[in-house]
């Protein structure tokens, strides 16, 4: 296949979709230009001095690792000057990070879980950048938290790095699913899989099944269903994967379906869940559902979500169009 650049692609999007605006090029450009960097620090591991943790906590109340930290670091100086954004915000920051008065403000907002699946730093295991763009409130001058409060259906575009054998990039505009793959001599990247499809249907799921006896009844029954494989109701066997890294996890599930599950459970009830809404679950979920996929919090599409916290969580159910929507239908019975 013809080689083609992130840079060609996104121009000739432009140009045939007019789906991705000059400032939005330079925001994703640039955005896959720090993941570059955030992959060449990962890829040192021990080498580098960066594993382990940085004695600190954050706004989750969890230990952070050292690449944690600089993943942030390096997302915000890359986006910093260009111009293209009003704000950032982290799962790694307390608040949002407006743009330093010495730069231009732009018209996007960026979130960004910078290194998701810390837990598997330490030990080799794929991890990755998630992120999710918003437009800012027309004639803004100072951001604030609340012109991030807008549902996932509001993004204008999403996408995630992941660092495993080959460091990959999947992005959405809005215009389906496409994937690129860094050339590490090179140093771009290069477009790898267009249009990608999620399997309506599957014989996999996810689930950190430790938990199992904390379930609440539809999930419990689903499982159980799954697991009764052939002899069930499903009248399938089914296979288990976690990776415990969500972008790993749902990478596999772009490329051979699959369903993705971190419910609510009686461990604390009053917590919705792990994963974060704003950026982790909206931009997975516009990805998958642009897959032809389905993404709920167990009772509606999670893109129809009004947040109303920065760092909100939410149950994540996602993958496999008919499988999401059965256990969907469980919560509902
Ligand atoms: P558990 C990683 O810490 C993460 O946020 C997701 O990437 C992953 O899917 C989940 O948490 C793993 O959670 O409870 O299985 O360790």
């Amino acid at each position: 296949m013809k080689r083609v650049s992130l840079t060609q692609y996104l121009v000739e999007e432009q140009r045939l979709n007019n789906t991705i605006p000059a400032e939005l090029r330079l925001l994703i450009e640039v955005v896959a230009r720090a993941c570059k960097t955030i992959s060449h620090a990962v890829g040192k591991g021990a080498l580098g001095e960066v594993l382990g943790s940085a004695e600190s906590e954050n706004v989750q109340g969890e230990v952070q690792k050292k690449l944690d930290i600089l993943s942030n670091e390096i997302l915000l100086e890359a986006n910093e000057w260009g111009g293209h954004l009003a704000a950032m915000a982290s799962e790694e920051m307390e608040s949002i990070h407006p743009i330093p008065n010495r730069y231009p403000m732009g018209e996007y907002l960026l979130l960004f879980d910078p290194l998701d699946g810390s837990s598997n730093i330490d030990v080799n295991v794929s991890i990755g950048t998630i992120f999710s763009v918003l437009k800012a409130r027309d004639g803004m001058d100072a951001p604030t938290e609340q012109d991030f409060m807008q549902a996932g259906s509001k993004q204008v575009a999403a996408g995630y790095a992941v660092y495993g054998p080959q460091t990959m990039l999947v992005l959405t505009t809005g215009n389906g699913v496409n994937c690129f793959t860094l050339d590490r001599e090179m140093g771009s990247w290069v477009l790898t899989e267009r249009d990608m499809k999620i399997p309506e249907d599957t014989q996999e799921f996810s689930i950190n099944s430790s938990n199992t006896r904390h379930w609440y009844p539809p999930v419990t029954r689903y499982v159980n269903e799954m697991l009764a494989g052939k002899t069930g109701p499903l009248n399938k066997d089914y296979n288990m994967r976690w990776i415990a890294s969500m972008v790993a996890d749902v990478h596999r599930i772009l490329n051979r379906g699959g369903i993705f599950m971190y419910p609510a459970d009686a461990r604390d009830p009053d917590k919705p869940g792990k994963l974060r809404l704003m950026y982790e679950a909206n931009p997975m979920a516009m990805i998958v559902e642009q897959a032809g996929g389905a993404a709920t919090d167990g009772r509606q599409r999670m893109l129809d979500i009004e947040p109303t916290k920065l760092h909100q969580r939410v149950p994540v159910f996602l993958g496999s169009k008919n499988e999401v929507e059965r256990v969907t239908q469980y919560h509902q019975e």
